[in-house]
């Protein structure tokens, strides 16, 4: 039985991992940087913080596999993401290698990609072109996650998360949604799947206005079950509520494209 490490344990997407996740990897070890208040006694706890490689080589002992969720999860000051995304990610993938982990799957986000236009088709192969801080630090949490692929033999998967939840939020997320249990599938296909070296895939349910090709993902046996299209109406409701964004509604990344935007022309495309 794999010994899987799951870090951000008290995020929005560990939050829901821990209910669906048990029954796939009994033995799950959560970690953030404190307990989440809900804790069962059958849940299995060590605090750490991303930025101490020592405390993150404490929780990657005698552990198969790590889902690393933690960090900061939006954009934020420098220092911020600095400590949290770009130093603790580091401290991650480096305390896994000492610990011997083989594989990792990393969140990254579509705010690493953030600024290609919603018109413009993308596999994971583009160039990257991040929207915000944030988004700069998942494209250093990729390239970190290719290297230690290459260089140390880990089995490392990114995954270029849309927007979690259980429904569609908006216009945009019509295009991104991923349903939390195609996020299990996709967490299943990192940790287990005997082809996988280093893959970036797309964290999206099936989206029929998808701006991504995730033919990558079905090759290695995605069947997502969700469809952002049933919620159709419900999202293009909450648009309607929503303030026009000229840049962030050209943009994939939305506003985090438009926040601090500084740029005479909206449209750099
Ligand atoms: C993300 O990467 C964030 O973590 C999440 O909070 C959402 O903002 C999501 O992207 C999104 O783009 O909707």
């Amino acid at each position: 039985m794999p010994r899987i490490l799951m870090t951000g344990a008290a995020g929005g997407i560990g939050t829901r991992l821990r209910q669906l996740l048990p029954p796939i990897y009994p033995d799950l070890l959560l970690s953030d940087l404190k307990a989440p208040a809900d804790l069962a006694k059958n849940e299995k706890f060590m605090a750490a913080e991303l930025s101490d490689l020592a405390q993150v080589e404490a929780i990657c002992e005698g552990i198969d596999g790590i889902l690393h969720f933690g960090g900061f999860a939006v954009e934020g000051p420098w220092d911020t993401i600095l400590q949290s995304n770009i130093i603790g990610c580091y401290n991650l993938f480096e305390a896994a290698r000492k610990k011997g982990v083989k594989r990792i799957v990393f969140a990254s986000s579509n705010h690493a990609i953030g600024f290609y236009p919603r018109y413009h088709r993308i596999g994971p192969d583009v160039t990257p072109r991040p929207d915000s801080r944030y988004g700069v630090s998942k494209v250093f949490g990729e390239a970190l996650g290719a290297l230690y692929a290459d260089k140390y033999g880990m089995t490392v998967t990114c995954l270029r998360i849309g927007n979690f939840g259980d429904v569609p939020l908006d216009q945009r997320r019509l295009s991104i949604w991923l349903k939390p249990e195609d996020m299990v599938q996709l967490c299943r296909i990192g940790l287990e799947h005997p082809d996988v070296h280093f893959e970036i895939l797309y964290g999206a349910s099936f989206n029929e206005r998808s701006w991504w090709d995730n033919s990558r993902a079905y090759e290695l046996g995605y069947r997502p079950e969700g469809r952002a299209e049933d919620f159709r109406d419900r999202a293009l409701a909450e648009q309607a509520k929503l303030p026009p964004d000229p840049v962030g509604d050209f943009y994939q990344g939305g506003t985090f494209c438009s926040a601090e935007f500084a740029n005479d022309n909206a449209k750099i495309w």
